[in-house]
């Protein structure tokens, strides 16, 4: 065969190739039932029998991510506190993720891991999760498993009532906890009620992911608490939960809890957008962060931006209204039809079900209380679909399995409460042990729950567990939902405290995993391509060291003419390009932590040596049989000698 045979044979082959995968690609889409432009790819309930389950690590500030239905932990994803393991907050690159309008903040109180959907289901792209304690938003990218950008909410007291979604992620919605002045300034606190003022805000996110606050809807300083995006008939509109309605600013336990009903607030994010377009929102100058992880510089970068667009309800008829709900609704919940709106009152005997249609009439016959800063206050009898009597004490949380179900979480009560949308009748009940805050089902907050189990997230383990000291473990249970009566399958520990979980078909995410780095792409402007480049450059008392490690060698392994006062930078790049072949890097007496590098990426920790002598460093990650083996040793002179930078490796 000559040439231009051989090619016009492969051409063929591929064509034929193609046409089998595109084929094949059909053949399987007959269960699907949505895709999104890259292809991924979600499947109807009951289809998987492997799940990954991402919990909120609470006050560790972290996700934990678990198979179901073993229950056993894969991995801790570093997001809002620094993790020495992965020198997550350490490197130099990872720094520019934790920055603030407060500064270098490296820890956050993580609560709410929310998934990025498509056409109201999770699509397996990113998940979400919320920094309560300074208000941040953070994206991990579920093909690295790794924190792709952390925003601040600006105009913002605590974030906790956030990062729940619209249907395509076309926003993350974000509601202060706690009502603060607005811009901020120093008043007494006492003045509360004339100074302090709630927001709402709406992070527009792009295909790429790249967030953005796009506006904030400045609301009655009340504390606002949770919120779910409509679906379906309520796409268009977020629901968030309010508390303190009273305007207390002492002793919330009991001021806080006067009122018979608080609020939800419907808000019309469709209706906000029309009245962007038409330049009624305010400007307001203010600082928040903006921190990427660009992955082919492998660089943190961090930007501030300086105002941010705000509504005011006021100016704005039909943005907003409030539905009352009682008392001191904690979690609310949008069925997968998208017509009921569940609320969880703490201190509320019924659960509260809220009618979309029912709203959307009230709207339009103006069957209002009352008004509150430009707000409609609907009447209650005009919005309510349903009350669920007897659900236990103290209802939080519900999800959906798709069937008709509503599960609500009981933390007084400590129990799980199954009960059916429409009749309101409770069917089913399953005591948690113990105190369970959240739950999980698969799918269970979207418009196609794939079901099957019912995660709970518990608070208090007393008994279940061995002892740990003061502190007991935190813990979450795995109830099989797929009969008619709930069956506790499981109980396994979680790090830090559980709040919200969600969980995914393992199918959907293990498709897209990234393997490495392709080292041909690294832009890293420290970062090397091959051993040849490796070097040590002094600039005045800066040293530059630029490393590479492959099995089972770094190169330089041997440098000299380092001195004691000098800031040495180094710069690691792995070489390898194989699957799960990180190299660690640790120097002796380094006031930092390790640095583990992914194949194909480079890392740069900073050392400054403060005695003379001989310093060894080695790999951390036990990465072939010769991994003792992979160690150096560095050389610090006192500051005024005269060594001169050599450096080496078998040599
Ligand atoms: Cu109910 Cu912070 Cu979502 Cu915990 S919150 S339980
Ligand atoms: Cu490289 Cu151990």
């Amino acid at each position: 065969m000559n040439r231009r045979y051989l090619k016009a044979f492969l051409v063929a082959i591929s064509v034929v190739a193609a046409f089998v995968i595109l084929h094949y690609g059909c053949q399987e889409s007959k269960d699907l039932v949505a895709g999104d432009e890259a292809g991924r790819v979600y499947v109807a309930p009951g289809t998987y029998d492997e799940f990954y389950l991402f919990t909120s690590g609470g006050f560790s500030g972290q996700i934990g991510v678990y198979g179901l239905p073993s229950g056993r932990m894969f991995r801790v994803i570093p997001v809002f506190s620094q993790d020495p393991e992965k020198a997550w907050g350490y490197s130099e690159e990872s720094k520019p993720m934790f920055m603030t309008s407060h500064g270098f903040v490296p820890w956050d109180d993580a609560h709410h891991p929310k998934l990025s959907q498509t056409d109201g289901i999770a699509d397996g792209r990113w998940i979400f999760i919320n920094g309560n304690n300074t208000p941040r938003v953070a994206r991990v990218d579920l093909s690295t498993f790794k924190t792709a950008e952390i925003i601040e909410i600006p105009n913002s007291g605590g974030n906790h009532g956030s990062p729940f979604l619209t249907e395509n992620t076309e926003y993350v919605v974000a509601s202060t906890r706690f009502s603060v002045p607005i811009p901020n300034k120093d008043v007494p606190l006492n003045s509360y009620k004339e100074n302090f003022k709630g927001t709402i805000s709406f992070i527009k996110v792009d295909k790429e992911g790249a967030m953005n606050v796009e506006f904030q809807i400045l609301v009655p300083g009340f504390n606002y608490d949770l919120a779910h995006g409509g679906k379906g008939p309520s796409h268009g509109w977020a629901f968030f939960t309010s508390y303190n309605t009273e305007q207390a600013n002492t002793l919330l336990e009991v001021n806080a809890s006067q009122n018979d009903k608080d609020f939800i607030a419907a808000v019309n994010w469709k209706k906000a957008e029309e009245y962007l377009a038409q330049g009624k929102a305010k400007t307001f100058n203010t600082s928040y962060f903006r921190n990427y992880f660009d992955e082919k510089k492998h660089m943190g970068i961090s930007e501030e931006n300086k105002s941010v667009k705000v509504l005011i309800p006021e100016e704005c008829p039909g943005l907003i209204y409030y539905l009352p709900t009682p008392k001191s609704p904690h979690g609310v919940d949008v069925d997968p039809t998208g017509e009921y709106i569940a609320a969880g009152g703490k201190l509320a005997s019924v659960i509260v079900v809220h009618s979309f249609s029912k709203m959307i009439k009230a709207i339009e016959n103006k069957e209002f209380e009352t008004t509150i800063d430009g707000i409609p206050v609907l009447k209650y009898e005009s919005v309510i679909g349903g009350e669920v009597t007897n659900p236990g004490l103290g209802p939080l949380h519900t999800e959906f399995d798709g069937n008709g179900y509503g599960y609500t979480s009981s933390f007084i009560s400590s129990e799980i409460v199954k009960w059916k949308i429409g009749t309101w009748e409770v069917v089913d009940r399953i005591p948690a042990y113990y105190s369970i805050g959240h739950l999980c089902i698969p799918g269970g907050d979207s418009r196609k729950p794939w079901g099957k189990y019912v995660i709970a997230l518990n608070k208090i383990t007393k008994d279940r567990y061995l002892p740990t000291g003061p502190e007991l473990t935190q813990s979450a249970q795995l109830i099989d939902i797929s009969g008619d009566k709930m069956k506790l399958l499981l109980d396994f520990p979680t790090i830090g405290e559980p709040h919200y979980a969600q969980s995914i078909p393992a199918d959907i995410l293990m498709k897209n995993s990234k393997k490495i780095y392709p080292i041909e792409e690294n832009q890293h402007p420290y970062g090397i391509k091959a051993e040849k480049e490796t070097r040590v450059v002094r600039e005045g008392n800066v040293v530059h060291v630029y490393m590479s490690t492959i099995r089972t060698h770094f190169a330089p392994d041997n440098i000299e003419g380092i001195k004691v006062g000098d800031v040495v930078y180094f710069h690691i790049t792995n070489l390898e390009q194989d699957w799960d072949i990180p190299h660690g890097f640790a120097v002796k007496g380094m006031q930092n932590s390790e640095l583990l590098i992914m194949p194909g990426a480079t890392e740069s920790v900073v050392w400054t040596p403060l005695k003379e002598g001989v310093y060894p460093f080695y790999c951390t990650d036990f990465c072939s049989a010769l991994h003792q083996e992979m160690s150096g040793y560095i050389r610090v002179s006192t500051r005024g000698s005269n060594v001169a930078i050599t450096y080496g490796t078998g040599k």
